[in-house]
């Protein structure tokens, strides 16, 4: 007998909720896995579209063919700082899973949670201990310098205006109600961030992009790990794909082992369903795309 896998949502929201398409086979490749399906249980992805956090978690999910169900939250309306989602994330920022009750929180924990628990029909994970470890170093350089990185240009050239609107009062209110962000946000203010942290954030992709080409050299490519792609591609997937999507995509054209790799990821079976219509912030924000073009 046919079986809906589609999760019910136990968490009550008080802001309105927009569930996802409920005809999960129509979105997840259907895979074959030794997981049995009544193991997988239900996934809640508390979330964004254009989340670059949120977008390693889906992309994951996509690929191992997990059924998900998705909380979009609106950020710039500040649905984060929401008590009742600051009670499943304390540092008021997407994603959060929620695996069948149990609370996972940071995108590098949940796809490494993910990959862990569902090791099959796919792992992104090497073998060999050495190789993990270097998996997991290049995580923590992802993490630390383009994934912050790629704030800058984002807020920029993306949010400014919505935030430009506020009145200073209303914008101190909501820099200082953000557990995480608050001194970014300060440092942004409503006139943006200055040309110097614009110039030391582009330098900081160029140094990403240089750390990329040096493992894919190592490992022989294509992927940075080697012939698998692996969690570190898909941490450094959604840094990469904002910079094509602001219109910096040339910072690329003369390094061929990044281009090659960007095109590898964007034909992965995954990138299309997780980033659907209003992943791309060209989706959203119209103006970009006169700038892009
Ligand atoms: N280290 C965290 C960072 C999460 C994060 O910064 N999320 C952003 C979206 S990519 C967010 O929720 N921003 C909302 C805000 O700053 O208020 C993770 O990887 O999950």
């Amino acid at each position: 007998m046919a079986k809906s896998y589609a999760p019910e949502p136990r968490f009550k929201c008080a802001w309105p909720m927009r569930v996802g398409s409920r005809d999960f086979r129509g979105r997840v490749p259907v895979l074959e896995r030794e997981t049995p399906w009544d193991k997988i249980m239900s996934f809640m992805l508390y979330n964004a579209p254009q989340s670059t956090c949120s977008q390693r978690v889906r992309f994951v999910l996509n690929a191992k063919g997990l059924p998900f169900a998705e909380t979009k939250l609106d950020l710039l309306e500040g649905d984060q700082m929401k008590p009742e989602y600051l009670r499943l994330n304390p540092n008021g920022v997407v994603p959060t899973l929620d695996h069948d009750g149990g609370i996972v929180i940071d995108s590098a924990v949940i796809i490494e949670y993910l990959d862990e628990v569902f090791r099959d029909p796919v792992s992104f994970t090497p073998k060999e201990p050495v190789k993990r470890a270097a998996m997991r170093a290049l995580m923590r350089f992802i993490d630390e310098v383009p994934a912050a990185a790629v704030r800058v240009p984002t807020y920029n050239i993306a949010f400014l205006p919505r935030f430009a609107a506020m009145s200073e009062e209303e914008f101190l209110a909501f820099a200082n109600s953000k557990p995480l962000r608050r001194e970014f946000m300060l440092a942004m203010g409503r006139t943006g961030f200055p040309q110097k942290d614009m110039d030391a954030s582009l330098d900081r992709m160029s140094r990403t992009y240089t750390r990329m080409e040096e493992a894919i050299a190592a490992s022989g490519g294509p992927w940075l790990m080697g012939k698998d792609i692996s969690l570190a591609d898909i941490s450094v997937m959604p840094a990469i794909v904002r910079i094509d999507d602001l219109g910096l995509g040339a910072a690329w054209d003369k390094r061929p082992k990044i281009a090659r790799w960007f095109d590898a990821i964007r034909a992965h079976p995954a990138f299309k369903p997780t980033y659907y219509f209003g992943s791309l912030l060209t989706d959203r924000f119209p103006h970009l795309k006169k700038k892009a073009g």
